[in-house]
């Protein structure tokens, strides 16, 4: 009875697990729930093995159970020496067959889906037309992420924005360590190297974009354990039907931000005499080549999804990654590279990044 108690103990302990891991299940992050092509083709391949893999093992354990108690050895035959059986053919073919079966079966469709998702030409074809089919140039750094759009000209980081329904082209390179690029609703993930390009494909689907989050976004992760804050290096992804991301394309294209308030043109001021400047553009059309871009790119940072990738979007945040980047993100590339800002500086550069938008002039 006390035995049976224990047992029952584990009961409370499984229900917690269940409600932790039921919290893994936020559409705007899960593998399981697909909202593009490349996503369906890899769910339906983690479909396939998992049930294949399940189907082999409930055979083998009712074929164990079964022998085990039809031969277990019973009262009164403890003497009992069965027959002895060396190798026996039929049975031999049967499990050398099937799992050869169950290979074929797993490998096709395998092999079919590697083929379809490594076709990348487009990016080289000197016909494509970026309206129909566009290009993205991905670069991961400690912690963060840039993305250019050659096609246009135009430089973000932390926030990739995409047309919706058709293909967007990736190429991926590391600027410092391997990373892995990776949105889990959407497709991935492949590495990101330094001494290669990387190439993939991925497509959103209008139909299910709602499964964005409430602000409209998918998440983004780097895959590759890369550092003490690879936790912490998170991007955001915003799909956009056609229409509205050319219009995002053209104001990034015009983009001249210039501060407003006089509070905003201290701050601007502060972000070149404390050197901020060296680092950070603040034009979407940054020319530098990638190798020099060491910093996100902040065009856009007063209508970011996060501060720095992570933290919610607002002056509180701002002001406290200003303050102290290193308990936010411990290792990151910004901390010490600039004196200690007051508490009137702070304000400055805070409104100063806030005003810093390209949409809606
Ligand atoms: C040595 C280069 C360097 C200097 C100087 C520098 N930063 Fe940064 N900054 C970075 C890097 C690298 C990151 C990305 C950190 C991360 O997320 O890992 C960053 C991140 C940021 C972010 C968050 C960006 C985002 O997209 O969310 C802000 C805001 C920022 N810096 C503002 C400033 C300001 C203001 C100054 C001047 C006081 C400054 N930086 C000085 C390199 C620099
Ligand atoms: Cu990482």
């Amino acid at each position: 009875m006390r035995k049976r108690l224990t047992k029952w103990r584990l009961i409370p302990l499984l229900a917690v697990l269940t409600l932790v891991l039921a919290g893994c299940g936020e559409p705007f992050l899960s593998t399981l729930q697909p909202a593009g092509e490349v996503a369906d083709i890899q769910y339906d391949l983690m479909v396939l093995s998992t049930l294949i893999m399940v189907v082999v093992i409930a055979v083998v354990v009712v074929i164990f159970i079964y022998v085990v108690l039809r031969f277990r050895r019973r009262k009164g035959e403890e003497n009992n020496i069965p027959v002895q059986v060396e190798g026996n053919h039929k049975l031999e073919i049967i499990w050398t067959v099937i799992p050869i079966l169950l290979l074929i079966v797993l490998t096709v469709p395998v092999v079919t889906a590697t083929f379809k998702l490594a076709e990348v030409d487009a990016i080289e074809d000197e016909n494509r037309k970026p309206e129909e089919a566009i290009v993205v140039n991905v670069k991961a750094n400690l912690y963060w992420w840039e993305f250019e759009y050659p096609d246009y000209g135009i430089v973000t980081s932390q926030d990739l924005i995409v047309p919706t329904d058709e293909k967007v082209y990736f190429n991926l390179i590391s600027s410092d360590v391997k990373h892995s690029f990776w949105i889990p609703a959407i497709g991935g993930k492949m590495d990101t190297n330094t001494e290669n390009v990387n190439k993939m494909w991925l497509e959103f689907d209008s139909d299910r974009m709602d499964q964005v989050d409430p602000t409209g976004y998918f998440y983004g992760k780097c895959a590759e354990l890369c550092g003490p804050s690879h936790g912490l290096m998170d991007f955001k992804v915003k799909p956009l039907p056609r229409a509205e991301f050319d219009q995002w394309i053209s104001d990034m294209e015009g983009a001249k931000v210039v501060a407003t308030s006089d509070v905003a043109k201290q701050g601007e001021q502060l972000f070149e005499e404390k050197g901020c400047i060296a680092c950070h553009a603040v034009s979407p059309t940054d020319e530098r080549p990638a190798a020099a871009r060491t910093a996100p790119n902040l065009a856009t940072f007063g209508e970011r999804a996060r501060v720095a990738g992570i933290l919610e979007h607002n002056e509180e945040n701002v002001r406290a990654w200003l303050n102290d980047p290193e308990t936010l993100k411990p290792g990151n590339k910004m901390t010490g590279t600039y004196p200690k800002l007051s508490d009137q500086e702070l304000d400055a550069l805070t409104e100063y990044l806030m005003e810093l938008k390209v949409s809606n002039k």
